[in-house]
């Protein structure tokens, strides 16, 4: 993944592309021509400043669809996560959009050339090469919306964190239950933590460590958006990415609750989302914990924890490794 984001292309809007060919084919007019017939000499500079138009459009859309990493090999999690940000529907048909651009101002040029070949008026020739510039100006600002949507796809993927293929923790609970303050306890990753809800909006990684023996282990941990209790269709494009997590990328989920309520939100309903969790990602084992123990401490067969202590983390991540060994 890391190599595939060093390669992502920068797009360029229709009008930069447009301004970009028109400033080279303008650079060949100060270019002198060495043909003594006037003719001829015309036709040379036609043909050129053809060719530098066209090669610097066709050239930069070819980069945008060969560059693009190639949907059907981007693992599971980069789909959904480009699914629910740009759509894979709309990508696709972007990318196609961008390689029939690029094939339409091949069959202009191609066009123009061969009746340029036996035009012997200048006027003529320099009517040709407008004609072109306005087809193909035409074509490139056709793709406008295609453009804006692969553009806004790469820099999306330059956000994503660099996953890698280690064991996974992903941390989910209901919003503001401590979820990134776990995460910042477990690992060296400092994700944002506020006492408002939908803090987080996107995924963070960190990593832990288990040195035993001199055998040191390496676990992922990822701190997600916070879910309500609702039903899928429903969720929203932040809380989509914390399921997009749980269901490509976690070996082990540590579900947090917060008896205290001080999150905002009624442990019954924190309670009714365990549920749906623990139904649709039945086979992923879930490690369930109260946090916010220096507040309150129920009865209840759960781990207790206090992000703001510490008390009881150093017994989580005894489980988590147990849980990961298993
Ligand atoms: N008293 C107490 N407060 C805590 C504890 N853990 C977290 N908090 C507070 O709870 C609030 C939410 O913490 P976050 O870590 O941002 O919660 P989150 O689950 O990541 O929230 P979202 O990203 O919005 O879903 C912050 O004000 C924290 O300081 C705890 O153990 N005890
Ligand atoms: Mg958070």
């Amino acid at each position: 993944m890391r190599e595939m984001q060093r390669r992502l292309p920068s797009i360029k809007s229709s009008q930069e592309i447009l301004d970009k060919a028109f400033k080279r084919a303008k650079e060949i007019s100060r270019k002198r021509f060495f043909e003594r017939d006037r003719i001829k000499r015309a036709r040379i500079a036609s043909q050129a400043k053809i060719q530098a138009f066209t090669d610097t459009i066709i050239t930069e859309l070819d980069k945008y669809v060969k560059n693009f990493p190639t949907i059907d090999k981007l693992s599971g999690f980069h789909k959904e996560m480009l699914r629910i940000k740009v759509g894979i529907d709309e990508l696709r048909k972007a990318l196609g959009a961008v390689s029939w651009a690029e094939r339409m101002c091949k069959k202009i040029r191609r066009e123009t050339l061969r009746k340029l070949k036996y035009t012997t008026d200048t006027n003529a020739m320099a009517t040709l090469r407008k004609r072109l510039y306005g087809r193909v100006s035409s074509i490139v600002n056709q793709i406008e919306p295609h453009l804006k949507i692969i553009k806004e796809a790469c820099s999306f993927m330059e956000t994503l964190p660099y996953i890698e293929n280690i064991s996974t923790i992903v941390i989910a609970g209901y919003p503001n239950v401590g979820k990134s303050s776990l995460l910042r306890l477990l690992s060296r990753a400092k994700p944002e933590i506020a006492s408002y809800p939908f803090t987080t909006k996107e995924i963070h990684v960190g990593h832990m460590e288990k040195d035993e023996r001199h055998v040191r282990e390496r676990y992922q941990i990822i701190d997600t958006p916070g879910l309500l209790d609702r039903p899928l269709e429903k969720r929203n494009k932040i809380e989509l990415q914390a399921i997009a997590a749980l269901k490509h990328l976690a070996d082990l989920i540590i579900f947090i609750l917060d008896p205290t309520e001080t999150c905002g939100y009624r442990l019954e309903e924190q309670m009714n989302l365990l549920r749906s969790i623990k139904k649709e990602f039945s086979n992923t084992p879930i490690i369930i914990v109260e946090n916010k123990s220096d507040l309150m401490k129920r009865k209840s067969p759960y781990m207790k924890i206090s992000c703001k202590t510490g008390e009881g983390v150093e017994k989580l991540k005894e489980k988590i490794f147990e849980t990961l060994s298993s």
